[in-house]
């Protein structure tokens, strides 16, 4: 749990979300028994819920989140497919948000790990958690596609981040091996080449998930802003500049003469965050629930390196399905490092 955004249990529901809740796991219940259901990459099963793989829990958390969440205007949302740059940008819209409230020689982001600053809606136990109390803007993360959010959200600024399904296959391959059951046989890359390609990974397809949000930034840019990993590892500097002017914190001219973009985007660098000792041996726990080490975060944060991995089929496998699924949509996502 946050930190920074420390959280509030009640110790009591109210009956009437009693009410609300029980229901909720009894419609849970049925879905379970009767949605599509496969393996899954960590965890044991995933069911498709409206055409997303879900695990049960995440399933159960979606349903909660359309009855108990209360989003406000101000709200500001990180939302990602899996393994595309969710750490970096959580580190680089907190230190950008927060930069007056830091010193950049002793900053917040040197003590915790950059997961700690959003709170991961997916996760959250509803209605239990009580977000009234986070500083403003809240910040907050999901990794589900735009259809599956509550209305109540479309209201709200989402900053989405993707990045050429090559390097996430590879990251999330490694990401989830690693988090995957000693109880479960690994997962191969070539199985899990395969699943990635039919859309079966945790929260996929990955081409819809990302067409989601993208389709939406075109009728709302104001409300979407969409960031490509690829060119945030070209110009870091800029993307800094558009995410203050959307978060609506845009840098005034005194605060880049004195290098304040730049500052952040060394505190925010794979090599900077990757080296602190936070980030090497710190734990981040979800909701009191799942936990990860902070160093499962940073792996090589490289453009391409899907190269050490998929054969040139596989390659142009990959780079067929994204052409045919993205087609007409002006969305281009495979990169030629
Ligand atoms: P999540 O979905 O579990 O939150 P996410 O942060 O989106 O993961 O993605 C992790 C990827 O971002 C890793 O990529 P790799 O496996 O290809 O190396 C990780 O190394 C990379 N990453 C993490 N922090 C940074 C950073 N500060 N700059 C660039 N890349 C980063």
């Amino acid at each position: 749990m946050s930190s920074f955004q420390s959280l509030q249990t009640t110790p009591e529901t109210k009956s009437e979300e009693d009410v609300e809740y029980n229901k909720i796991c009894e419609k849970h219940k049925q879905l379970i028994e009767t949605l599509p259901k496969v393996d899954g990459w960590w965890v044991q099963h995933m069911y498709n819920y409206h055409d997303f793989w879900l695990s049960s829990y995440i399933l159960k958390n979606n349903l909660l989140l359309h009855t108990f969440f209360k989003s406000q205007p101000t709200d500001i949302f990180l939302a990602s497919f899996m393994k595309t740059g969710t750490t970096w940008l959580k580190a680089l819209m907190f230190s950008t948000l927060n930069r007056h409230r830091y010193n950049f020689s002793d900053h917040y982001l040197h003590h915790h790990g950059p997961q700690s600053a959003f709170v991961l809606l997916d996760l959250e136990t509803y209605p239990i958690t009580d977000f009234t109390n986070l500083s403003h803007p809240r910040l907050f993360a999901t990794h589900l596609a735009h259809t599956l959010l509550p209305a109540c959200m479309s209201s709200c600024k989402f900053v989405y981040v993707c990045r050429d399904p090559k390097d996430v296959l590879i990251s999330k391959w490694h990401f989830m091996s690693k988090l995957r059951s000693k109880d479960q046989p690994p997962l191969s890359l070539d199985e899990a080449f395969e699943l990635f390609c039919l859309g079966v990974s945790e929260y996929g397809p990955f081409w819809e998930h990302v067409l989601s949000y993208w389709r939406v930034s075109l009728e709302f840019p104001d409300k979407i802003l969409f960031l490509k990993y690829e060119e945030m590892k070209k110009q870091p500097e800029v993307v800094v500049q558009k995410l203050a002017a959307f978060m609506e914190k845009p840098f005034t001219a005194e605060e880049e003469k004195k290098g304040m973009v730049g500052d952040i985007v060394k505190l925010c660098s794979f090599e900077n965050l990757s080296n602190l000792e936070v980030n090497k041996t710190g734990v981040e726990k979800f909701a009191n629930m799942v936990e990860v080490e902070n160093r499962d975060f940073f792996r090589k944060g490289e453009v391409g390196d899907w190269k050490n991995y998929l054969s040139e089929e596989m390659k142009e496998h990959i780079d067929r399905i994204t052409d045919e699924k993205l087609r007409g949509s002006g969305l281009i996502l495979t990169t030629t490092v």
